[in-house]
């Protein structure tokens, strides 16, 4: 079916959460719906906000500019604007705007009668998000236990933490967290090498199918996942790296305030040494 004709089948109403046919329509390509309107209107007042605490900062240089979080002695209070308020505000319509943006896409989603898998994915990014703004301050008590908003100073924020635990790649969900970056790469690597080798014979040659996708595996090491199989594999790895990121921040500090390479002192410890 042409582009066209599908989505004159397609845009209809009917399967928003929220609204109703309130904001069930579109805007040129984009689907606006309730969710579209909160995303616009979080994001536009988080990018304001921003800007105001840019020009009250004392630089223009994009990689100082900096809105850092409340001092640890405010707690889990608010703020005033210019002591770590704004970075509260901003936090705040971030989460408004990423949450908004999952459930658009839940929209959009059950419009079209697909699954989920879209929002969850997403979802998995901005949950570790919240875990490093909102679930690790409050289990540790202050607002000033988050990241600062600031190209170094975040950067800064990420080495000052790691070095509270002596060394941050000793934290054994951070390695399985790496792990599964490093992972998703070479899938999506193999994956796309493959398919691009399928559909890019010499010239004159049809092009190749699944089956020679699955021989080429099944010659090169006895087994081949398949293609729905690599895609399903590409989704584990890759909110397993998101999740246990998020892991591996949340343990630090709520369960385990000393440095990192100590924790495996409980294999030194084993009574089997004895
Ligand atoms: C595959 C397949 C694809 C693929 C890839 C494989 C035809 C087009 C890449 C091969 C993948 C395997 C064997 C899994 C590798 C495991 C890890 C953890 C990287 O069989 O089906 O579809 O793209």
């Amino acid at each position: 079916m042409a582009m066209l004709t599908f989505e004159a089948k397609y845009r209809v109403r009917g399967g928003t959460l929220f609204g109703g046919n309130l904001f069930d329509f579109w805007v040129g390509p984009f689907y606006v719906g309730f969710f579209g309107v909160t995303t616009l209107f979080f994001s536009l007042v988080g990018t304001l906000l921003i800007l105001y605490g840019a020009a009250i900062g004392g630089t223009w240089n994009p990689w100082l500019i900096n809105i850092a979080p409340p001092d640890i002695s405010y707690g889990l209070g608010l703020a005033p604007l210019r002591e770590g308020g704004l970075w509260q505000a901003i936090t705040v319509c971030a989460i408004g705007a990423f949450l908004s943006w999952a459930l658009r896409q839940a929209e959009i989603a059950r419009k079209l009668g697909m699954g989920m898998h879209i929002p969850w994915a997403y979802g998995m990014a901005v949950f570790a998000y919240i875990t490093l703004v909102v679930i690790r301050p409050v289990l540790m008590g202050a607002w000033g236990h988050a990241f600062p908003y600031g190209i170094f100073s975040h950067l800064d924020w990420v080495s000052n933490v790691g070095y509270q635990y002596l060394h941050f790649h000793y934290n054994p969900a951070h390695m399985i967290a790496v792990t599964f970056f490093f992972t998703t790469t070479l899938a999506l690597s193999l994956h796309a090498s493959l398919v691009l080798a399928a559909i890019n014979p010499k010239k004159g040659e049809p092009v190749k199918t699944a089956e020679h996708e699955n021989t080429f595996y099944r010659d090169f090491i006895g087994y081949s996942i398949g293609t729905l199989g690599i895609h399903r594999l590409g989704l584990f790895i890759a909110l397993s790296a998101g999740f246990w990121s998020a892991v591996c921040i949340v343990i630090s500090g709520p369960f385990w305030t000393r440095g990192w390479p100590e924790w495996w002192n409980w294999w030194l410890q084993l009574p089997i040494w004895n």
